[in-house]
């Protein structure tokens, strides 16, 4: 017996052109916020401390100092003194005007005049010649000048806020009259200590952010598919 099976199975599928354009275009609405702050009116800062032009006497630098609230600030252990690490710390950030963390020979060498500290030189306190000083480098410099001692009234080794305070006044008191000009406390003061009184505040702040975001998508998909299958079997 013959069989003779002839089995043929063209099956042509062609599958053309699927063809899907995805065309996604977004542009974004163009965004621009200008914003436009703060522009204080000057004018209206202008101080009318006319009455601050008298001098700063011993009384008033202590409550001026007391208020700034800075003594507490350094007093790390709260004992409600400074230590010698209290207070070489405290001086090292007062003289660190900038607040970088570094103290730069140009800090040094206005704080050295300022703090009555006279015929410093630089490269005697910069050791490692790294054009600033350390707290290390700082601390040697400053300990021989020795103004903790000498503040340091009833030599108990730390100071309180009254000794540092006149220690403060008396260093700045050149001449010893126990006075100080206002103009002298308020550019020392104020470098050193913060915002006293007798000050104009001025901040202009502007700000303009100007925003625009676009997004464009475009997705272009093409498939093609063919397939051709042929079977034959012969027995
Ligand atoms: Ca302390
Ligand atoms: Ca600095
Ligand atoms: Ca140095
Ligand atoms: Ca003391």
């Amino acid at each position: 017996m013959k069989k003779k099976v002839l089995n043929m199975r063209k099956y042509l599928t062609i599958g053309l052109c699927t063809f899907l354009v995805t065309g996604l275009v977004a542009c974004g609405d163009g965004t621009e916020r200008v914003e436009e702050t703060d522009t204080m009116d000057e004018t209206a800062m202008m101080e009318e401390e006319t009455e601050m032009e008298t001098d700063w006497d011993t009384e008033r630098f202590n409550q001026s100092f007391t208020e700034s609230g800075r003594f507490g600030g350094w007093d790390a252990n709260d004992d409600n003194f400074l230590d010698e690490d209290e207070y070489y710390e405290s001086y090292y950030g007062t003289w660190d005007v900038n607040d970088d963390d570094i103290l730069e020979e140009e800090e040094w060498s206005t704080a050295t005049r300022d703090y009555g500290m006279t015929n410093q030189n630089w490269a005697d306190w910069d050791t490692n010649k790294d054009k600033k000083l350390d707290k290390k480098e700082f601390r040697t410099g400053a300990a021989k000048n020795n103004n903790f001692s000498t503040w340091d009234k009833n030599s108990d080794k730390k100071l309180d806020e009254r000794e540092y305070s006149e220690g403060v006044f008396s260093t700045w008191d050149t001449d010893r009259d126990n006075k100080i000009t206002t103009d002298e406390y308020n550019t020392r003061y104020n470098r050193y200590y913060g915002t006293g009184m007798g000050t104009t505040t001025g901040t202009t702040t502007g700000t303009t952010m100007g925003t625009t975001t676009g997004t464009t998508t475009g997705t272009t998909m093409g498939t093609t598919t063919g397939t051709t299958t042929g079977t034959t079997t012969g027995k």
